[in-house]
């Protein structure tokens, strides 16, 4: 009898188990095919081999200031073809399944180097004592507006708020040296088509959102310009590549459809003032007026990019990197910084070499420094905060290195390397 009621409820946890890991499924799935839904209308299959055959990529960056580019074979074969039909497409938000721009072996490489990259990186900031450690206690101190930590900017490395490193460095060999990267990207012909065939690429870097690292503020990468007098044309083009599957969990990036616009983005950053959200759409209600988002279109979407997909984003569209859930994945995201000429781009990172001696002096003065809250100056951030309003700036001076607790997680984690 005994052993009867134990293989019931041994039976019985079974089941229940399943059941969870069901649900689990079921409710990832239905994540995804949401976000599916939500970013289709930035997906464009794309083979370009020339800047004729941008298969209406371009027009999709201009109306969105987003585009995600999917391979197609057929408009390899179709060419301009395609081009015309985009319109069409566009209008439909039509989907389609995801895969690879680049040889896989060249992204499995890059791979291996952002993992080598962040090893150098981070065992140099643990070298500094710079606060490396998403622990409870400080993540605490963060969300509660009362320090503002672990924000640092050398020319290797720049924090984007608390767990979330933009790291430029190792970028001159191989694999980012690759010429399928550099000269013959399949990108690079919507690159020219956007910006010039004079567009240069500025740097190329990593960015590591490591487990428990904080929602940035909604940003954009850099200002309009012209002091906000009048819409320009686009003057720089950031390219993102995602070097894992990106799931919910990881903390895809968010994007604001459309924010590229100056108008858009001044009803936006209103909006996220007066109550910390971004409009469902700001789209006016035809969808052939310029500067709006189709109306039925959301305006924030956050794309389950998978591993070596290719995104592209105005430099100017408002975006966020948000929480990365997971227990103990870090998120590896390859960049390239393409822009006219004549621009220069002296924001993001900063002077001082994380490798030469005046580094250590600098750390020094991290450690008790009062922070500023720019998160790493990115022109429209707030703070680095869950919030995205303005709010209260109480930092105070804290001492950012060697928080001892034992629920840190893995933040660039020396041990675990
Ligand atoms: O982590 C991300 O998804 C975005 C990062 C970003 O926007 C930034 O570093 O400014």
């Amino acid at each position: 009898m005994l052993a009867l009621s134990a293989l019931f409820s041994a039976e019985n946890i079974a089941s229940s188990q399943l059941a969870r890991e069901n649900a689990e499924k079921a409710r990832k799935a239905a994540a995804e095919s949401e976000d599916r839904a939500a970013t289709t209308c930035v997906r464009v299959k794309y083979r370009a081999k020339s800047k004729k055959s941008v298969a209406g990529a371009d027009d999709v960056m201009n109306k969105y200031g987003v585009v995600i580019l999917e391979p197609s074979a057929k408009a390899e074969k179709e060419g301009e073809a395609t081009s015309r039909k985009q319109k069409k497409v566009d209008n439909e938000c039509e989907g389609s399944e995801n895969s690879l721009l680049l040889p896989v072996e060249l992204l499995q490489a890059m791979r291996e180097e952002s993992d080598k990259i962040e090893k150098v990186i981070c065992s140099r900031l643990g070298e500094l004592n710079i606060e490396t450690s998403v622990s409870r206690r400080l993540k605490r101190m963060v969300l509660n507006e009362t320090a503002q930590t672990s924000n640092f900017k050398f020319q290797e490395v720049s924090s984007r708020c608390l767990g979330r490193l933009d790291v430029r460095y190792g970028m001159d060999s191989y694999p980012f040296s690759d010429p399928r990267i550099l000269e013959n990207s399949p990108w690079l012909p919507l690159v020219h088509k956007l910006l010039g065939n004079d567009a240069v690429l500025k740097y190329m870097g990593l960015i590591y959102s490591y487990p428990g690292s904080i929602d940035q503020p909604f940003h954009g990468d850099g200002p309009h310009l012209f002091g906000n007098s009048f819409q320009a044309p686009m003057h720089a083009v950031n390219v993102f590549i995602p070097l894992s599957d990106i799931s919910k969990d990881l903390g895809p990036t968010e994007f604001v459809l459309g924010s590229h616009i100056l108008e858009n983005a001044k009803i936006v950053q209103s909006a996220l003032q007066l109550n910390g959200t971004v409009p469902k759409n700001i789209g006016k209600n035809s969808s052939d007026d310029e500067n709006g988002t189709d109306s039925n279109v959301n305006t924030l979407i956050s794309p389950l990019l998978k591993f070596g997909s290719v995104l592209l984003y105005d430099y100017r569209t408002i975006h966020r990197g948000v929480t990365n859930s997971s227990l103990n994945e870090c998120r590896h995201m390859f960049y390239m910084l393409y822009s006219k000429p004549w621009f220069n781009e002296s924001v993001n990172f900063g002077e001082v070499s994380l490798f030469s001696d005046d580094a250590k002096e600098l750390a020094e003065e991290l450690t008790t420094k009062e922070i500023d809250s720019s998160c790493g100056d990115k022109r429209t951030s707030t703070e680095c905060n869950e919030k995205t309003d303005s709010g209260s700036k109480k930092s105070k001076k804290v001492r950012l290195a060697k928080f001892e607790d034992e629920n840190s997680a893995g933040y660039c984690d020396l041990n675990n390397m």
